[in-house]
């Protein structure tokens, strides 16, 4: 018996093995393509024949695949094995995916969590590399030890939809960060201004702006989006209309910032001209939440 198997030997599989490994665990890989598996084994983890004979080797098994459905292609196999084992998926995916595989997992015996890993494969084994996890409480409990070595592990909840939920939030803030960043470099390129020339006052700014993410999140738990605003929306919206123009006045397409000019001037058209910022999201959530 190994003390973990790992499923999945792509860059962010190959990276928790190794750690695994280096943390002094026994562990078993198996990857669809056995090649990958050759570094590890160089490296001490015992590969497995098969996808079932990686699953018998361990009481947890962790998988990371490119999406659900090649982590249900996978085990297909060896589905009949995973019965009194834990099966920690670490594949993205969404929150309905990560129910309904905590179901599957469960008709066959298996306790499931769910993962999101916020880091890039260097990054794991890090004492500061967030790993989320939600699903069977005592299954994550009982393999703390294993999974504290991959990163700083965080339980969310019971509901497996939770992980995924916080990992797509925070990916979907960082994809935020990058559309604007990407555009404001592409303004002062424009200018030939270098990018790394331009870095400091970027970071500044942003370092100013994350200050005001508190009054943001207090605005929305409270839907209070009327009082002590400093820049409305009919401010930003005269605004913007200078983002697009300057712009495309430098030869530099707005469509990464677009979409935002589009929904500050329906908050408007809206009755929010004279709300906070944090007030754009009455423009995207379903009433019913
Ligand atoms: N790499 C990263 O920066 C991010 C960081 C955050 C988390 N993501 C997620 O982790 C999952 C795996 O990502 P990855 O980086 O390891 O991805 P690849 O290097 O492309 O490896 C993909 C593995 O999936 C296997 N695979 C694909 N299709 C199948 C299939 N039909 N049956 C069995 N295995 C399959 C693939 O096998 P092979 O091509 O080597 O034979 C790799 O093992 C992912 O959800 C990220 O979003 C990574």
């Amino acid at each position: 018996m190994s003390d973990v198997s790992v499923i999945g030997l792509g860059a962010m599989g190959s990276a928790l093995a190794r750690v695994l490994l280096k943390s002094g665990l026994s562990v078993t890989v198996w990857n669809r393509s056995p090649a990958k598996a050759e570094a590890l084994v160089a490296k001490g983890a015992v590969i497995a024949a098969s996808v079932k004979d990686a699953v018998e080797a361990s009481k947890l098994v962790v998988a990371c695949l490119l999406v659900y459905d090649t982590v249900y292609e996978a085990l297909e196999p060896a589905k009949d094995a995973l019965a009194g084992r834990t099966l920690v998926n670490l594949t993205n995916g969404t929150p309905a995916q990560a129910r309904e595989m905590a179901q599957w997992a469960a008709t066959r015996g298996a306790d499931y969590v769910d993962g999101g890993i916020m880091a890039v494969p260097p990054m794991i084994g890090q004492a500061e590399t967030l790993i989320l996890y939600s699903g069977a409480h005592a299954a994550f409990e009982a393999h703390g030890k294993t999974l504290g070595a991959l990163g700083m592990a965080r339980y969310l909840g019971d509901d497996a939809g939770l992980a995924p939920l916080h990992d797509i939030a925070l990916l979907t803030a960082m994809y935020g960060l990058f559309s604007g960043v990407t555009h404001a470099f592409a303004l002062t390129g424009s200018e030939k201004v270098p990018a790394e020339e331009f870095l400091p006052m970027l970071t500044n700014w942003l370092g100013a702006v994350m200050t005001w993410l508190p009054d943001m999140a207090r605005r929305i738990d409270s839907d209070d989006y009327r009082s002590d605003v400093v820049s409305n929306l009919e401010m930003q919206a005269a605004a913007f209309d200078n983002f697009i123009a300057a712009s495309e006045g430098q030869g530099v397409s707005p469509e990464l910032i677009a979409p935002m000019f589009q929904l500050i001037k329906k908050a408007v058209a809206s009755g929010y001209g004279d709300a906070d910022q944090a007030s754009l999201i009455e423009m995207i959530r379903s009433r019913q939440q």
